[in-house]
């Protein structure tokens, strides 16, 4: 148990659908805090560090492309156990497999248009983080 800090994106789709509002509602109610928040339009070189994870992965290119489609909600969030709490309010990967009451698996039915991007661990939260407020946090 530790309290801890970690990055949300509201993906391209998420905002263009006007979601923004009930996800930070829904982390909010949920008792996380709200450090950091920024609209931002992600540039290919970022987007490229953000996921460089999955580099190797065939479907990059389309990553890439989709996450700079259009601007992001970036969401510095903090709390107990603020990463697990964070990805268990986002659901499955695939939203197919997201359970009801998740955010992927009450509003979204595509991997590729799944919403909502959240940090899986303390290195990634740090790393993404610092890619999204390179200033710090309030
Ligand atoms: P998550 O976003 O749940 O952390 P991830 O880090 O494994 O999932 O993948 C990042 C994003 O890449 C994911 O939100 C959607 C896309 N993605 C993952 N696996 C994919 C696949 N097999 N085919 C197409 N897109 C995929
Ligand atoms: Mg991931």
């Amino acid at each position: 148990m530790a309290i801890e800090r970690t990055l949300v994106l509201v993906k391209p789709d998420g905002v263009r659908r006007g979601l923004s509002g009930e996800i930070v509602a829904r982390f909010e109610a949920r008792g996380l805090k709200l450090r950091g928040a920024r609209l931002t339009k992600i540039s290919k070189a970022q987007a490229q560090k953000h996921y460089a994870e999955h580099k190797a992965r065939p479907f990059f290119g389309e990553l890439v492309e989709f996450i700079t489609s259009g601007p992001v909600l970036a969401l510095a969030l903090e709390g107990e156990s603020a990463i697990l709490a964070v990805r268990t309010m986002m659901g499955a990967t695939n939203p197919v497999n997201a359970a009801p009451g998740t955010i992927r698996g009450d509003f979204a039915l595509l991997m590729g248009e799944n919403i909502i991007h959240g940090s899986d661990s303390k290195e990634s939260a740090k790393h993404e983080l610092a890619i999204f407020f390179p200033d710090g946090l309030i």
